[in-house]
């Protein structure tokens, strides 16, 4: 891994409907990332928040694309910052946000890797398009987005599609998948470990299994789309859609330290943190501490 990283905070909360997730980098700073990594050793480059339009100030129109407008250039902005991170050699580090927000961040990564691999750690497939998503919420569309599937405007930020191959992608945690979304995954013969197989099998094969495949498909990267309501939300309360039977913080932590070992992840987003809906900050306190274990924190 790159000794430098370079933050960004993306306050973003227009991929939904809640309120409250636009404070998700604050929470994470507060909890204490910076130091946390510093202590690891890394130089850290906090370049503080992309702007994101004021909800209220946001022409809302109720269609099956909530904020389209909005959510595509606020993304379009975080693809291009992404890109001046990776062109001065740091790891693009992002904070939610919403999950929305995936877009931008695949955008600026994608285009310096022939051959990116995903890890989409979250209870949902975020799979949907505006024909099969049933709330209009752009939060639940990015990873069919970059698959080029949906609305041009979403598929085609950073001006290219598609960012990943469906070969490329393994979704881990996932226990809320809408039909249209099954459908997805099998048409393109997506890799799925849904809480069944991680229960059957247990975190440790999940990862060995995950990194295998992504190793046999030849990839140049390997960005990781964290999404705290891929845990439990009993381990990570704060966030705005949560679905029981999750991911312990023990495997998640586990999870980390695997992919820590094996030193394969290139950037990194952790999103979906929503402060108002948490308990004393224990979920941006959760993402930071699996943070530290993805950087490389041991406990001896
Ligand atoms: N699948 C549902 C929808 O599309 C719920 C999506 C909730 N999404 C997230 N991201 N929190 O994973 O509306
Ligand atoms: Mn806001
Ligand atoms: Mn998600
Ligand atoms: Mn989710």
């Amino acid at each position: 891994m790159k000794k430098k990283i370079s933050i960004l905070g993306v306050p973003m909360d227009l991929g939904q409907m809640r309120r409250g997730v636009d404070m998700g980098p604050s929470a994470i700073r507060y909890a204490g990332v910076v130091e946390r990594l510093e202590s690891l050793g890394y130089d850290i480059d906090d370049q503080g928040n992309i702007e994101i339009d004021q909800a209220e100030r946001v022409h809302n129109p109720d269609t099956n694309l909530r904020n389209l407008k909005a959510v595509a250039d606020g993304n379009e902005r975080l693809a291009a910052k992404i890109h001046d991170i990776i062109d001065g050699d740091s790891f693009p580090l992002i904070f939610g946000g919403d999950h929305s927000i995936a877009l931008g961040t695949l955008a600026g990564v994608s285009k310096h890797y022939n051959n990116l691999g995903v890890i989409w750690y979250d209870a949902h497939g975020d799979l949907n398009t505006a024909d099969t998503s049933p709330s209009g919420n752009i939060h639940g569309m990015p990873l069919a987005a970059s698959l080029g599937i949906g609305h041009e405007a979403l598929t085609n930020i950073g001006g290219y599609t598609p960012k990943v191959k469906p070969e490329n992608i393994v979704i881990i945690g996932a226990r809320s998948l809408d039909e249209g979304e099954r459908v997805l995954i099998k048409e393109k013969g997506i890799k799925v470990y849904t809480m069944h197989e991680i229960d059957r099998l247990g975190m440790t094969k999940v990862m060995e299994e995950a990194m295998a495949y992504l190793k046999d498909r030849q990839v140049d990267g390997v960005h990781l789309s964290l999404d705290l309501d891929g845990l439990d939300p009993n381990d990570a309360p704060g966030v705005g859609t949560p679905v029981i039977g999750g991911i312990s913080y023990r495997e998640s932590h586990l999870a980390m330290e695997m992919l820590a070992e094996a030193g394969v992840i290139t950037s990194a987003e952790f999103v979906e943190v929503n402060p108002i809906l948490d308990e004393k900050n224990k979920t941006a306190s959760v993402a930071v501490a699996l943070m530290g274990s993805l950087f490389g924190e041991k406990l001896l």
